[in-house]
């Protein structure tokens, strides 16, 4: 080859790849979500008590985000801000049972409008139908582990078989007969591994003759902190009811499956009551029993994930598709004695976040700054080229998934739980988190707690009112109270306590 060849070749080669960038195809956005999977029950995230290979997979392909919490740890709560962009303040959705107003603007609306197709596959949870998808398919409030009839469209439908099973069925039936002219959203949403951890039968013999490690704070005496700490009805030893503990089956199965769950199950349970063991002994195979049915529910989802991952590989998508790995907030495996959310303390305010760009975030990285599920509406919106909504009161984390955080990046996140009285018993409260602190502020007790991370990494011992930490505590208390305004947080009332009597009275007038 002549000089001028190999150079007109190589111009040509550059004007084809240019031409190939500028022109090229919006990318798919495929968000995998789960229900309370807790960042330390995912071996990228150094889980000691189990491995999930398929998750890893997205880490070790793409960014895994180190410290990303929620605004709101509660499972709807947590999708409404997702969907919008906004708190939970300005979304309207607080706590479980409120209905989501469909009509206000959400990101899959947004990518809709901008040529997508959408699709929503699972656990929606937010009692109105979905909005802004051209195909949805979800179960029935929580939804059960087997059998779950689902909303199709509208129309109801039964399925048999096991929940996390077929969502992925379905997120593969969808992806088989879209549009392959359009750029897609899907968002396969599992019901896993929320209570009451019912594993499939394929995942009954895991685990069976390990012993689960137990966390550093599993007999926490609640010393050392605000009250809201020791009056909370989270705990392993006294909440977790016969089918939490599986000493009765699910009252749903098919006789084939009750034949699997009897044979799983029985011999262990016969055990059990023989053993009749007391005090810290029975914590500690409660522990093991809850653990061991929440840890093999993460299996089956990690099977689907890696199922999923396979199909984009097969069908040519894997370089297209940007793939993010959420929970709708974390959980409490043990730690301080408890099971479930609700608190701004680390386990079940933390939550996974992965993502995997192809050609745009270096494979295998780790991001430590501060994001949120507030962040989420923006930066998917922003991946897909599209514009976000004015109101939507997140950032994109674009600049971050290329490696460049932008130096004026920010320094504190807000936090504010609402379902007060309720379920577990864990008051309301707001806070302020930044890299090494946390400060709480149980608004309707006038109580507060005060956390420095770096040294107190499990929150035992609130420093609030220690004069060593006088001035981070004004500084945070300032910090609180800009992002309060910032974020337009309106004072939220004490529930006036009804009248004795008033709950009979309505009764009769109903
Ligand atoms: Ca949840």
């Amino acid at each position: 080859m002549t000089l001028r060849r190999a150079v007109l070749s190589a111009s040509i080669l550059l004007v084809v790849s240019f031409v190939g960038t500028a022109a090229a195809a919006p990318p798919n956005v495929l968000l995998l979500f789960t229900d309370d999977h807790a960042a330390h029950a995912m071996s990228c995230y150094g889980s000691k008590v189990n491995k999930t290979p398929h998750l890893d997979r997205i880490a070790q392909e793409g960014m895994r985000f180190e410290h990303c919490y929620v605004g709101n740890s509660l499972c709807g709560p947590s999708r409404a801000t997702i969907l919008t962009g906004k708190h939970s303040h300005k979304n309207g959705f607080k706590k479980n049972g409120d209905r989501f107003d469909g009509s206000q603007m959400t990101f899959p609306k947004l990518l809709q409008q901008a040529g997508y197709q959408t699709a929503m596959i699972g656990k929606w949870h937010l009692e109105s139908d979905p909005t802004g998808f051209d195909h949805w398919e979800v179960l029935v409030g929580q939804g059960p582990y087997y059998n779950p009839p689902m909303i199709r469209n509208g129309e109801r439908v039964k399925h048999e078989g096991y929940t996390t099973e077929i969502i992925g069925d379905l997120t593969q039936q969808w992806l088989d007969r879209r549009d392959p002219n359009k750029p897609f959203l899907l968002m396969t949403q599992h019901k896993a591994p929320h209570r009451e951890w019912q594993p499939g039968p394929r995942y009954f013999d895991m685990y069976k003759d390990e012993e689960i490690p137990e966390p550093a704070t599993l007999f926490d005496d609640y010393g050392g902190r605000a009250s809201p700490a020791r009056t909370q009805t989270l705990s392993i030893a006294r909440e977790m009811n016969d089918l939490d503990l599986k000493l009765v089956p699910p009252k749903n199965l098919t006789p084939e499956q009750l034949k699997l769950w009897h044979a799983a199950y029985d011999a262990e349970n016969e055990a059990f009551h023989k053993a009749n063991l007391q005090g810290s002994e029975l914590v500690r195979w409660k522990y093991q029993r809850y653990m061991k049915d929440y840890l093999r529910c993460v299996a089956a989802v990690d099977d689907q994930v890696g199922r999923v991952l396979d199909y984009l590989d097969r069908n040519d998508l894997t370089k297209n598709t940007v793939v993010i790995y959420a929970s709708d907030q974390g959980f409490f495996l043990g730690d301080h004695g408890w099971f479930d959310k609700r608190f701004m303390y680390e386990e079940c305010y933390k939550t996974p976040f992965l993502v995997r760009w192809p050609g745009v975030t270096h494979p295998g990285t780790v991001n430590r700054d501060l994001v949120s599920n507030l962040d989420f509406a923006q930066t998917i919106l922003d991946i897909a080229g599209a514009k976000a909504d004015p109101e939507m009161q997140g950032l994109s984390l674009v600049p971050l998934l290329k490696g460049a955080t932008p130096k004026d990046w920010r320094k504190s996140l807000y936090y504010h739980y609402y379902e007060f009285p309720a379920v577990h018993s864990v008051q309301r409260h707001y806070g302020v988190k930044t890299t090494r602190y946390k400060l709480l502020y149980f608004y309707h007790l006038g109580e507060w707690e005060l956390f420095d991370l770096e040294r107190d990494p499990h929150e035992l011992h609130s420093v609030y009112n220690d004069p060593g930490y006088a001035q981070v505590q004004q500084e945070l208390i300032g910090e609180l109270q800009r992002l309060r305004e910032e974020y337009q947080v309106p004072e939220d009332p004490k529930p006036v306590d009804p009248p004795p009597g008033a709950a009979r009275k309505k009764k009769k007038a109903a």
